[in-house]
């Protein structure tokens, strides 16, 4: 049986699945939107589990496009699996294929993990400001592309925080608007 995507609006803090992914920042040390809302929900452990990872150059623990692994502490969540969105800088700086990266590298963490159902918030569409409707495309598009490739992923969750990327991805996972 092939997994499925369930478009949900909630606070990504709130799922009970076995991952969830933050749309961090290359230092991983926390910040606005939805990171600063799981470290608040995590616990200062997460963000003492988040130092330890090493740095791969100066100030980068995560580069853009990748994606690192940590518990969830206090979430409900096992795992949390931080990728770096790209800033949007007008679509011809490679953002497209970096954005695909962060959800096809944090599928990958994820079920390497033994995760079976993964929840993503719209990456790079708050303070990087990619527009919306673009990237819920390259977010399902790539979700369909893990649940293919990692046959244990039950569920995968398009977890929407505001009324428009929630229509958005219903619109597309409904063949709606393709
Ligand atoms: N649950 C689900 N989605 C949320 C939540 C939440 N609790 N809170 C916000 N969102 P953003 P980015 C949505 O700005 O654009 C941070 O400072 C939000 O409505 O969180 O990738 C990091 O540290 C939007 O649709 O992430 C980085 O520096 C989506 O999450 C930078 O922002 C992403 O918005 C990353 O920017």
């Amino acid at each position: 049986m092939p997994g499925i995507i369930e478009p949900i609006r909630a606070d990504i803090t709130m799922l009970s699945v076995d991952a969830i992914v933050n749309a961090a920042n290359e230092r991983m040390l926390g910040g606005g939107g939805v990171d600063g809302a799981i470290h608040r929900a995590a616990g200062p452990e997460l963000l003492e589990e988040c130092r330890r990872i090493p740095e791969v150059a100066p100030g980068v623990r995560c580069p853009t496009g990748e994606a690192r692994r940590t518990g969830g502490h206090r979430l409900p969540c096992r795992w949390v699996i931080h990728t770096v969105g790209p800033v949007w800088s007008g679509g011809n700086a490679g953002e497209p294929d970096l954005l695909a990266a962060c959800y096809l590298g944090s599928l990958a963490l994820a079920a390497k993990a033994g995760a079976r159902s993964i929840a993503f918030p719209a990456i790079s569409t708050g303070v990087y400001g990619y527009p919306a409707d673009a990237a819920a495309r390259i977010a399902i598009l790539e979700m369909q592309v893990g649940l293919r490739q990692y046959q244990q992923i039950e569920r995968l969750i398009a977890c929407a925080f505001d009324e428009a990327t929630h229509r958005l991805y219903q619109n597309l996972l409904s063949g709606g608007d393709r």
